[in-house]
């Protein structure tokens, strides 16, 4: 039953090529989310999955960077705020998209979706856009101590986690005249409120402003971005080798940015995000502070700590993974990145703990499954009450849940 209805939801969303994240509210193609999206349809149609990612990767900007949305051009002018007017970029293809990215996740779907069908021709197709993207980083995006930078929270994914409310103390807001789309489909209280979105569009100004190539007021190493950079490479090397090339490279990238994060984001307990403008951790108790438990050649006691903060505050053992711990000031199990559960912010720790801790692993997979079975494929869920929030027939709620049952 879960799994037709998980089906029927991407079956509603697909779009010819890829699969729009929400009809109503997200109604173009977004970057990780067709990453994620693509890991479900490879479990029913992995044509479907390889289409998926092909299509994002055909609006690949010269330089490598994968946009975080490619528009459609059939949907109606104003039907998402901020849409191809605001952004005004355009890739080579001539597709419009936005000119931020998000985290690279899509080695991994590449990857996964080779192992349910092979198809080494579409890895041979896919490696060396999935190269340009992480050179692309390498080259815009990093620091001395050899960590990728985000440029906006929308670049994290998990746009008002409570770990951007202090860098974003330090950007302008007033930025007025805009129409808050997203407000016709989900209650306020569930969204992001007015200033933070005045901050997201003051800076995602500035930064298209400079043609997107300075950054403005917010430089963050966000651990969840760098556990995805981190991941590509280490799926990169297996990729490489299935198309007779060296992976060598990318497993030396792999094990540098492992080591660059424990040395620069872990606190002892949970990985933190990092001000690249300050130098300074951003201590916060978001759940992307786990995710680094994916990356191959995480220390044992290191990932040991995070098994230990993951049951002790996330309750990791008896419910599904809040986005923020339930003990800290700022949890509201409500409104979106605040502590609401995510499926893909469970689906990646749980990924990370499938090897080193198969009880817990199963413990989120069955937490996962109990919640849509609950709520249905809602956007997030009160991690207890498993109420379900934001909109529904999510795609990528569907598309994990296919994986996790598989
Ligand atoms: C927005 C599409 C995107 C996700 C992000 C999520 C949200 C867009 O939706 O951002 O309008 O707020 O935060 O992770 O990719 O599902």
């Amino acid at each position: 039953m879960i799994l037709r209805d998980a089906v029927r939801v991407l079956v509603n969303n697909w779009d010819g090529s890829y699969t729009v994240p929400s009809r109503r509210l997200y109604p173009h193609q977004w970057s990780w989310d067709s990453a994620f999206i693509a890991i479900g349809h490879a479990r029913w149609s992995p044509r479907r999955a390889r289409s998926e990612l092909l299509s994002l990767f055909g609006a690949q900007w010269r330089d490598g960077r994968v946009p975080h949305i490619v528009f459609n051009p059939r949907v109606a002018e104003g039907a998402y705020f901020p849409g191809p007017e605001f952004w005004a970029a355009r890739a080579p293809s001539g597709s419009a998209t936005s000119g931020i990215v998000q985290p690279p996740v899509h080695a991994l779907a590449a990857w996964k979706t080779h192992l349910v069908e092979p198809d080494p021709a579409f890895l041979r197709r896919i490696y060396p856009r999935l190269v340009a993207q992480q050179d692309f980083l390498r080259a815009a995006r990093r620091s001395p101590e050899g960590l990728i930078s985000i440029v906006h929270p929308w670049e994290s994914g998990m746009d008002n986690s409570p770990a951007w409310d202090l860098p974003l103390q330090a950007v302008e807001t007033g930025v007025a005249g805009f129409i808050r789309r997203d407000l016709d489909t989900v209650s306020a209280d569930e969204r992001p409120t007015d200033r933070d979105y005045e901050r997201y569009v003051g800076l995602a100004r500035a930064y298209r402003d400079s043609g997107y190539q300075v950054p403005g007021a917010f430089q963050i190493e966000d651990p969840l971005f760098n556990t995805a950079y981190g991941v590509a490479e280490s799926t990169l090397a297996k990729i490489a080798d299935v198309c007779g090339l060296d992976p060598e490279p990318h497993e030396r990238e792999a094990a540098a940015i492992t080591q660059a994060m424990v040395e620069h984001l872990f606190d002892g307990a949970l990985f933190q995000a990092r001000d690249v403008r300050t130098g300074g951790l951003i201590r916060s108790s978001s759940a992307a502070g786990l995710t680094p438990l994916m990356l191959p050649e995480l220390p044992a006691g290191v990932a040991d700590a995070l098994i230990t903060t993951a049951v002790d505050r996330f309750a990791v053992k008896d419910a599904v993974l809040p986005s923020y711990a339930p003990d800290a000031p700022e949890f509201d199990a409500a409104r979106y990145w605040r502590g609401p559960s995510w499926t893909n912010l469970t689906w990646l720790v749980w990924q990370g703990l499938k090897e080193r801790r198969p009880d817990l692993a199963a413990t989120l997979a069955d937490a996962m499954i109990g919640a849509v079975s609950q709520a249905g494929f809602r956007e997030y869920f009160d991690p207890f009450a498993l109420r379900g929030h934001g909109c529904r027939d999510f795609s990528w709620s569907a598309a994990l849940i296919l994986d996790v049952v598989a």
